[in-house]
């Protein structure tokens, strides 16, 4: 079987492990082609250090599209995750438009927020904006911070039952997304997971784990990444997403184990052997 291509579009942070420096070794790993649009390169993420360096690059993005569109470039999944400018939002739904298949899949990380809060540089306009490029995605993946925004609604992050889960999906996949999954949801204390709605099979699913209660940068990058990979390996939705969340934790229980660990990042390079060994490769 000819290998999958994703073309991931977000930015390259030099040193921290998050968005690009982790979807290009993960996807590749699984044996699925990484190609790459970055949107800025940065000399580390924002968070957890004391400052950074930015390199906006989404003057690239327009002639860089033009130029594999004359080539015919063909991607099995378009994959996006941390946008930092409305423009960039209009390009990058420009982008779906030009290269949306009958059958590759536009997966939407809709990047900007976490524990309540928006990440430095985002407002809620942008979260407006960012629901629009959602409404455009086969499969969007929001935190339930991030939800709430896209929605306008108050963010509610615990004390809520499976109804509200389930409504708030209803409402994500209004907005047009096939396919939406929330992620960490939490029913019962010690158990975190995620629950997704396919809209055009009208089914939910879901998957918890233990909850392992610490905060790692970058987790939400190598979650989305795993499961893009997952599904291009022929995985349903359901499955990739499962793939995906064991990988993370198993990313993370690894990290913890290292007692000279850093917390700007997951040590997920020593887990790819088992996330392997889960496809069939190894
Ligand atoms: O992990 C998401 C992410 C990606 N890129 C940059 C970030 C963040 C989260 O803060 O700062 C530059």
């Amino acid at each position: 079987m000819a290998m999958k291509r994703i073309i991931t579009i977000q930015d390259i942070s030099c040193v921290g492990k998050c968005s690009l420096t982790v979807a290009l070794p993960i996807i590749s790993a699984m044996g699925v082609e990484a190609s790459i649009l970055p949107t800025a390169v940065l000399s580390n993420h924002t968070a957890m250090f004391d400052g950074f360096t930015f390199c906006d690059l989404t003057g690239e993005i327009t002639p860089i599209a033009d130029r594999w569109k004359k080539a015919q470039v063909k991607f099995d999944a378009i994959y996006t995750g941390y946008l930092g400018s409305f423009e960039q939002l209009e390009l990058v739904a420009k982008f779906f438009d030009d290269f949306k298949t009958s059958d590759n899949v536009i997966f939407v990380d809709p990047v900007m927020a976490d524990h309540g809060k928006l990440y430095p540089g985002f407002t809620p306009e942008f979260a407006q904006a960012m629901a629009k490029l959602c409404a455009k995605a086969d499969v969007v993946v929001p935190n339930l911070t991030e939800a709430a925004f896209m929605l306008n609604e108050p963010c509610r992050l615990k004390d809520y039952d499976e109804d509200y889960i389930k409504s708030t999906l209803k409402k994500l996949t209004a907005l047009g997304a096939k396919c939406a999954v929330l992620t960490g949801v939490s029913f019962e204390p010690g158990k975190v997971g995620f629950m997704g709605y396919d809209s055009v099979k009208d089914e939910f699913f879901s998957y918890y784990h233990e909850l392992v209660d610490t905060v790692f940068h970058g987790t939400g990058d190598v979650f989305a990444s795993t499961a893009v990979g997952a599904l291009m390996r022929g995985k349903d939705l359901g499955e990739a997403l499962k793939i995906a969340a064991d990988y993370t934790v198993d990313c993370i229980m690894k990290t913890i184990a290292d007692p000279d660990h850093e917390t700007y990042g997951v040590e997920f390079e020593k887990a790819i052997p088992g996330l392997l060994k889960v496809l069939g490769d190894c």
